[in-house]
C-alpha cells in the first residue's frame, strides 16, 4: 500500500514537470529570474494619501514565484505590482522580492511621503468687501507648499494674479467670486471667496432735485485761527451760520489756517470741463486774502465729513516759495494782546491787535482755549507796503481773491478737477459733498489788520443764473 502511494506521488510530480516542460522553452531551472530593465526609478515621492504604484518587470517569472514588499522592514504586501496608500509621512526604504525556489531578485527603493499642502486655517473669511479704488488684500496661509508650488488667483475665471498674497485693486464695482489656487505636483487646493466692491457714488451720490438750493445748506464745523474780527462782527458762531442759505452776510476765517467746513442738500456734480461751485468774497482790486479750498466726498454715507480730503490746488501751489506740510500753532493770550505762533519752519511772530477792535483775538468758542495748532499750504501774496497798502491777487484758484474773473462770478469759480492728494497728484471726483475754505496766507497788512479770508456764502455753479 505505501509502495503504491509513492509511485502515484512520483507520477504526479513527474506529470507537473512534464508539463512545465512543455510549456516552456527553456527550462525554468537553468533561466533565473532578472529584471527587465537593469535601470530604474530608486526614488519616488508621494503626497499623504495617495498611492504609491510601483511595477518592476520581471524576466522568466514561474508560478511559484512569490513577492514581497517591505518598508522599513514591516512587509506591506505580496503582490508583483505594489498598490499601497502612504498613511505617514516621512521618508522609507522599500524594498521588493522576488523568490523562487532558489532563486530570488531583490531592488532598494527610497519612498518620500509628503505632508499634503494645506491651509493653515480651515476656517476663512469668505467675504470681502471694498471700496472701488481701494486695494484688496487676501493673504492665505499655506502649510507644506514645496518650492516649486504656483499660484493663480481668477476673478470670474480669468487670471488676475500668481502671487500667494493677492493685492488687487478692482476695475468696477459688483459682485464677483475670487479663486484661489495652490498648485504642486500632484497636489493643489482651492479656495472660493465673494467679493463684493462697492462704488461710493452709486451709493451715495445725493443728486439734485427739485427743492434742491444752490447755497450752503449746513455749516459742519467753523474754526477760525485769530484776527481782529473773532469773537466780534464776522467772527462768530452765529456769523457761521448766517452765511447758510445766501451770499450777503460776511465770515471771517482769522489768520492762516483757521478754516470753515460746509455741505449743500445735494452732491455738487463734477461737470466735465466746467467750473463746478463758486465761493463769494469780500476781495475788491489791491485786496486779496487768498483762501484755499479742499473738497471731499461723503465715501461712507454717514454725513459728516470724515472721508478724505482733496485740496484744489490753484497757481500758487507749485511755486517755489509755497510752504506744503506747513503747520502753524497760536497760543492764546487770554486778553486783548498780540497773539503769539509759531510754525514748523522755526518761525514765530503774532497776529497784531490794531486800536480798532480791543477783544482778544483767539477765537473763545473753540475747543483748544489754550493754544491751537492748523495743518496745510500756505501760500505768499504779495503784500505791498509803500503808501497804501495792498495785497495783489494770486494768479486762480484761490476764494476771496481778486483775479481775473473774480467779477464774472462775484466770486472765485472752483473746478473739482483741481483737486489733487497728498502728493500734488491729481484725483479724479465725480462729485463733492464737503468744502473747506481755510486762510491761506500769513501776515500783516498794516491798518487792514492781518490777512484774514472772508466768505459770504457759496453756490453750486450749475444752478447759478
Ligand atoms: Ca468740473
Ligand atoms: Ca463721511
Ligand atoms: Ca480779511
Ligand atoms: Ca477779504
Amino acid at each position: 500500500m505505501q509502495q503504491k502511494l509513492s509511485n502515484y506521488l512520483f507520477i504526479f510530480i513527474g506529470g507537473i514537470f512534464l508539463f512545465s516542460s512543455c510549456s516552456k522553452d527553456d527550462d525554468p531551472g537553468l533561466t533565473p529570474m532578472e529584471f527587465a530593465n537593469s535601470d530604474y526609478q530608486e526614488n519616488y515621492e508621494v503626497t499623504l494619501g495617495d498611492t504609491l504604484v510601483v511595477e518592476p518587470e520581471i524576466l522568466n517569472v514561474s508560478q511559484i514565484t512569490s513577492f514581497s514588499w517591505e518598508l522599513n522592514e514591516e512587509q506591506i504586501s505580496t503582490d508583483q505590482i505594489l498598490n499601497y496608500v502612504a498613511d505617514e509621512s516621512g521618508t522609507f526604504s522599500l524594498t521588493f522580492k522576488a523568490i523562487a525556489d532558489n532563486d530570488s531578485v531583490v531592488r532598494n527603493y527610497q519612498v518620500t511621503v509628503k505632508d499634503p499642502i494645506q491651509f493653515a486655517n480651515p476656517d476663512y473669511e469668505e467675504n470681502y468687501e471694498v471700496t472701488l479704488g481701494d486695494t484688496l488684500v487676501v493673504e492665505p496661509e499655506i502649510l507644506n507648499a514645496p518650492q516649486t508650488t504656483s499660484f493663480s488667483w481668477q476673478v470670474d475665471e480669468e487670471e488676475i494674479s500668481n502671487d500667494q498674497f493677492l493685492n488687487y485693486v478692482p476695475d468696477e464695482s459688483g459682485t464677483f467670486s475670487l479663486q484661489f489656487k495652490a498648485k504642486a505636483e500632484n497636489d493643489s487646493i482651492i479656495r472660493t471667496y465673494r467679493v463684493t466692491v462697492n462704488d461710493p457714488y452709486e451709493l451715495y451720490f445725493r443728486p439734485k432735485t427739485e427743492s434742491s438750493t444752490e447755497f450752503i445748506s449746513d455749516i459742519l464745523e467753523y474754526k477760525p485761527a485769530p484776527g481782529q474780527h473773532i469773537n466780534e462782527n464776522y467772527g462768530s458762531p452765529e456769523d457761521a451760520e448766517n452765511i447758510i442759505g445766501g451770499k450777503s452776510n460776511i465770515l471771517s476765517l482769522g489768520a492762516w489756517g483757521g478754516h470753515v467746513i460746509f455741505t449743500f442738500d445735494h452732491t455738487i456734480e463734477n461737470i466735465a470741463e466746467q467750473k463746478d461751485f463758486v465761493i463769494y468774497g469780500n476781495a475788491m482790486s489791491g485786496l486779496s486774502e487768498p483762501g484755499i479750498v479742499q473738497v471731499s466726498f461723503d465715501e461712507n454715507g454717514n454725513g459728516i465729513p470724515d472721508d478724505t480730503w482733496y485740496e484744489l490746488a490753484g497757481s500758487a501751489h507749485n511755486k517755489e516759495e509755497t510752504s506744503l506740510n506747513y503747520e502753524l500753532t497760536y497760543t492764546n493770550p487770554d486778553e486783548y494782546a498780540n497773539v503769539p505762533w509759531l510754525d514748523n519752519q522755526e518761525n514765530q511772530d503774532s497776529v497784531m491787535i490794531n486800536s480798532y477792535h480791543t477783544q482778544n483775538y483767539y477765537p473763545q468758542f473753540i475747543e483748544e482755549q489754550e493754544e491751537v495748532t492748523f495743518a496745510g499750504t500756505r501760500v505768499y501774496p504779495t503784500i505791498n507796503t509803500d503808501g497804501f497798502v495792498s495785497i495783489d491777487a494770486l494768479e486762480w484758484g484761490y476764494v476771496d481773491n481778486f483775479d481775473a474773473d473774480y467779477n464774472i462770478y462775484g466770486g472765485n469759480a472752483m473746478e473739482i478737477d483741481w483737486a489733487v492728494d497728498a502728493n500734488l497728484n491729481p484725483v479724479e471726483l465725480r462729485g463733492i459733498d464737503f468744502i473747506k475754505v481755510y486762510t491761506g496766507a500769513q501776515g500783516d497788512a498794516g491798518w487792514l489788520g492781518e490777512i484774514s479770508t472772508e466768505i459770504k456764502g457759496a453756490s453750486d455753479l450749475s444752478m447759478v443764473d
